[in-house]
């Protein structure tokens, strides 16, 4: 083991003692140290402060119950989270979830890469997440209505338009955005924009909807044209089938590409002719309407399910991985590479394992992590809080415009900070090290924050 290895192992020691048990949250750390701590050592001031220990620790955990009343009349009770992980450089900004699996380690681990994920934006935001432990599956609207206003009775006390401003995020869309923007009106007597990802006519942005997955389809064509290719003619592979992988699909069809598969947690759907515009609308209407399952897909189109998998076993140049974490592990990635993928470009959070993400990067596949690839979901959030500010509306080409800017810019600063000796860009590092050092000057620059 080398010096920096050392290092790496010590902090993460004192990482795990400290918060036992979260254990994405240690992976998430583990994956940024690795690349921050050897940037320390060229760059001694950050040390001296103690920037890193300071940034894994949340600025403030907000934990909280939420009780609630089903259809048949039955109390139910269900836990409440917003992580305020660091303000350095902007309100805290960043989604919530609402998911069975959603615990404090998960929010942490969201928390934290949404930090760096907000400073590559460019736009000033801090980073936070939220959530809660409630299934939305299989609840009716008016169960939904009745949670998400319980959940947000408690949480409007600790969020605001300059303090705090959730968004969508797994298990919440545009209707928990509503009643949740509803509920916060009535308490607060205030039209505000408190929450981002809102409907257009109460003050949401155009393109916030579709941001994530085309701002992932942006960041694959650029990491494409740095090898003089681009998505025309491309064969994807994408995971999920909510909101993001829905857009990557679009802006993915748009560029040229042919998306080949789509999935739920049940598993995948292979159509080797491609998700066309079509079948896209009958998705959206089966995932946003109808809230059924992928499978339906293959009785509609007569194509091949392949229940409880992942699409990675797919022949694909490209992979989008759009459903959670840790949704790719090293043998997904070997079958990957094996096939002929070349490209990697994450709109999950953390969706690959690290064993998964070393053998791409020793492979030199273009691999883009979700902090800089989805961060066009958050950007275009910045956006809309600009719009709300400004009591105005941008056109549809103004905002997809601005997104577009944003990821070629993130591509930018990825490939500063991560071009390597033999022209390869590691987009682990570039992310890494350019979300951190505005961040981090920010908190020097701010004393004892
Ligand atoms: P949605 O709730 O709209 O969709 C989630 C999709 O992922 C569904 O198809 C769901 O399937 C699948 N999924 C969820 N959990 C699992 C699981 N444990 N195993 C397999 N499949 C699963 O969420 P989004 O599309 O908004 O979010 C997808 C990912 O993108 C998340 O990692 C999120 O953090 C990230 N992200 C989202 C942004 C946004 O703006 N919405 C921005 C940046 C990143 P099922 O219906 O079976 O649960
Ligand atoms: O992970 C993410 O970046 C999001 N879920 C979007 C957050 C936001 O505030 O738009």
């Amino acid at each position: 083991m080398n010096q920096q290895d050392d290092k790496i192992e010590q902090f993460m020691a004192e990482v795990i003692a400290g918060n036992p048990g979260e254990l994405e949250f240690h992976q998430a750390v583990k994956e940024v140290i690795r690349s921050i701590i050897p940037f320390l050592e060229d760059n001694p001031k950050y040390n001296k402060a103690k920037i890193l220990e300071r940034m894994v620790e949340p600025e403030r955990v907000i934990i909280f119950r939420v009780p609630w009343i089903d259809d048949n009349g039955k109390f139910q009770m269900n836990r409440g989270f917003r992580i305020q992980m660091n303000s350095a450089i902007g309100p805290y900004k960043g989604g919530l979830r609402f998911h069975p699996t959603v615990n404090l380690g998960i929010l942490k681990f969201l928390a934290f890469e949404q930090v760096f994920k907000n400073s590559l934006t460019t736009l000033p935001m801090g980073g936070g997440k939220g959530g809660s432990d409630f299934d939305p599956k299989g609840k009716s609207d008016n169960e939904v209505m009745k949670f998400t206003q319980s959940f947000m009775t408690e949480l409007q006390r600790h969020i605001g338009a300059d303090t705090d401003i959730p968004a969508g995020d797994i298990g919440v869309g545009m209707r928990e955005i509503g009643y949740m923007y509803g509920q916060y009106k009535r308490l607060k007597n205030e039209f505000t924009g408190v929450l981002t990802g809102k409907g257009l006519e109460w003050g949401g942005s155009l393109v916030r909807p579709q941001a994530t997955g085309y701002g992932c389809a942006f960041f694959a064509e650029e990491m494409l044209k740095t090898r003089g290719k681009s998505l025309e003619g491309m064969s994807v592979a994408i995971s999920g089938s909510g909101n993001v992988a829905q857009h990557a699909v679009e802006k993915v069809t748009q560029l040229g590409g042919k998306v080949v598969t789509l999935s739920d947690s049940n598993g995948f759907i292979y159509d080797p002719k491609g998700v066309d515009v079509e079948k896209l609308a009958y998705v959206m209407e089966l995932k946003n309407v109808k809230r059924g399952r992928i499978y339906e897909y293959c009785r509609k189109y007569n194509c091949e399910y392949v229940e409880g998998r992942t699409p990675w076993i797919v022949r694909c140049n490209v992979a989008m991985p759009c459903a959670t974490q840790n949704e790719l592990n090293v043998n997904d990635a070997r079958t990957l590479i094996n096939n002929g993928c070349i490209c990697v470009t994450e709109g999950a959070n953390m969706p690959s394992t690290p064993e998964a993400i070393d053998l791409f990067l020793k492979n030199k596949i273009l691999f883009g992590p979700g902090k800089a690839a989805n961060a066009g979901g958050v950007a275009t959030s910045g956006l809309e809080m600009t719009q709300n500010s400004i009591r105005l509306g941008w056109t549809r080409e103004e905002v997809e415009q601005k997104l577009h800017n944003i990821m070629v810019n993130i591509h930018k600063t990825c490939e500063k900070y991560g071009k390597e000796s033999d022209g390869n860009i590691n987009y682990v590092k570039g992310a890494n090290i350019g979300g951190f050092v505005k961040v981090a000057d920010a908190m020097l620059a701010q004393g004892l924050v």
